[in-house]
């Protein structure tokens, strides 16, 4: 099992595309184990984006992502990282795949709609900055056992 940050920028919050993308996570079989809604800072945005800042397209990034709120939920399930990482697609809208997140409802290199975590270091520390260690709901999901093969 792993858990990844996915976060739903304020494109998707913005065009009413919240419950559309979540359903696609739910569709796949992957859990949420926390959610919330929040306007990211410049604060958090410089930690969030900390490989970006000062490069020339941060400026525009920062704000973009403070211009309005957010939903971040921490998506748990089997090889959870990479799996989430494959449903959004590449980073440009225009770029990534019919049929992923990004593909499907995106056409902006920016305006791209979700975020993933892309890797285990990047997915520890992304879920620390989102979320304290009490606001993660431990739950047997009752359809795991038609998800997953016990095995698996
Ligand atoms: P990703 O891992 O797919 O979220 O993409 P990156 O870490 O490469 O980029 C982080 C964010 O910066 C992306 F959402 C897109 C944005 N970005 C730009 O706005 N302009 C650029 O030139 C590159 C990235």
């Amino acid at each position: 099992m792993e858990r990844t940050l996915v976060l739903l920028k304020p494109d998707c919050v913005q065009r009413r595309l919240i419950g559309r993308l979540l359903a696609r996570f739910e569709d796949k079989g992957l859990t949420f184990v926390a959610l919330k809604m929040l306007r990211i800072t410049p604060e958090l945005a410089k930690k969030h984006y900390a490989e970006h800042v000062g490069k020339p397209f941060y400026p525009g990034l920062e704000a973009f992502i403070t211009s309005a709120p957010v939903v971040a939920v921490a998506v748990e399930g089997v090889e959870a990282i990479r799996v989430v990482r494959e449903m959004l697609g590449a980073t440009s809208g225009l770029k990534a795949a019919a049929g992923t997140l990004r593909g499907d409802f995106s056409s902006s290199r920016q305006m791209n709609l979700v975020h993933a975590s892309d890797g285990p270091q990047a997915a520890a520390r992304e879920l620390d900055l989102y979320f304290q260690p009490n606001e993660f709901c431990e739950y047997q999901p009752l359809v795991a056992s038609v998800l997953n093969a016990a095995d698996e």
